[in-house]
């Protein structure tokens, strides 16, 4: 009896424990990158993510009511059940109300959980009209973003430690970011040029696979300035964790002057101008 009230209590603990680590401090944490011990999610910053954080949290609740229900019988079943307590066992073996009651009640929590959930797929899956389309292309092992509209193209690569400058995050900081204008809806392209690589960026709630000879699309719409990071997030050989992604999301304005000075430093669509990092990054370590 002893052990059962510390095992309750120990559950309770963890449960409360778990729950406030995971629906408290999202928005406690720093922008755009993870953070050391943390539990959560990144802090959100596109409606898309807005709602991700939102049917998590809801589904946490209810996955923590099922189990609290389930964990209450098995404890019932228990105490009240065992040889000692319950010497002659019942006979009965059917009861329709129960049954029809442990039938519908299960179908009636899955449509309450259908319903945001696929009302969140589509809203991810069907791109407002863009305001910024860039595609994304993924590279063993960097991406290149090319800005259609603006006819240029660069390469994106991880920024090793002696580059680093201290304010840079180590395996996430990258050389050339990929610029958007915030408050923008920005279409994003993806495929892959060799094999399978994923574009991810958790704080947008994106994560698209890039796959050879197929243009998959998604969107965003960051609602703070900032820099914002994820990874590939799909095995793709050797250096598959060192092709960080960088987002640098800014006001207009710098949207602007950054365009302007990126078709200058861009200008060159010629293969053989742009950096031979595949050639670099396939050299035996
Ligand atoms: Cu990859």
């Amino acid at each position: 009896m002893q052990l059962l009230k510390r095992l309750i209590a120990f559950v309770v603990t963890g449960v409360t424990v778990l729950m406030g680590a995971l629906l408290g401090p999202v928005a406690a944490f720093a922008d755009g990158e993870p953070q050391p011990w943390q539990i959560g999610m990144q802090a959100p910053n596109t409606p898309v993510m807005d709602d991700i954080v939102w049917f998590h949290h809801f589904l946490l609740w209810v996955i923590a009511a099922i189990t609290l229900f389930v964990l209450g019988l098995l404890v019932i079943v228990i105490v009240r059940f065992n040889a000692r307590a319950n010497p002659t066992p019942s006979r009965t073996t059917h009861n329709t109300f129960i049954e029809v009651i442990w039938t519908v009640v299960p179908v009636l929590i899955l449509v309450t959980i259908a319903i945001p959930s696929f009302r969140l797929l589509f809203y991810q899956l069907k791109v407002p009209p863009a305001d910024v389309t860039v595609k994304v292309t993924g590279k063993q092992w960097f991406w290149s973003y090319s800005y259609p509209d603006q006819k240029f193209e660069f390469d994106s690569l991880m920024l090793q430690d002696k580059d680093r400058k201290p304010n840079q995050p180590r395996l996430l900081a990258v050389d050339n970011e990929m610029v958007v204008p915030v408050n923008k809806v920005v279409h994003v392209q993806v495929i892959g040029a060799d094999v399978i690589h994923s574009f991810s960026v958790p704080s947008f709630g994106i994560k698209i696979d890039a796959v050879p000879g197929r243009l998959n699309e998604t969107w965003f719409k960051a609602e703070r300035e900032g820099m914002y990071y994820g990874q590939c997030s799909q095995l793709c050989g050797r250096d598959h964790a060192f092709m960080p992604i960088a987002v640098h999301v800014v006001s207009e304005q710098a949207y602007s002057a950054w365009l302007a000075d990126a078709k200058k430093k861009y200008a060159s669509t010629d293969d053989s101008a742009r950096p031979t990092a595949v050639a670099a990054a396939g050299d035996v370590k």
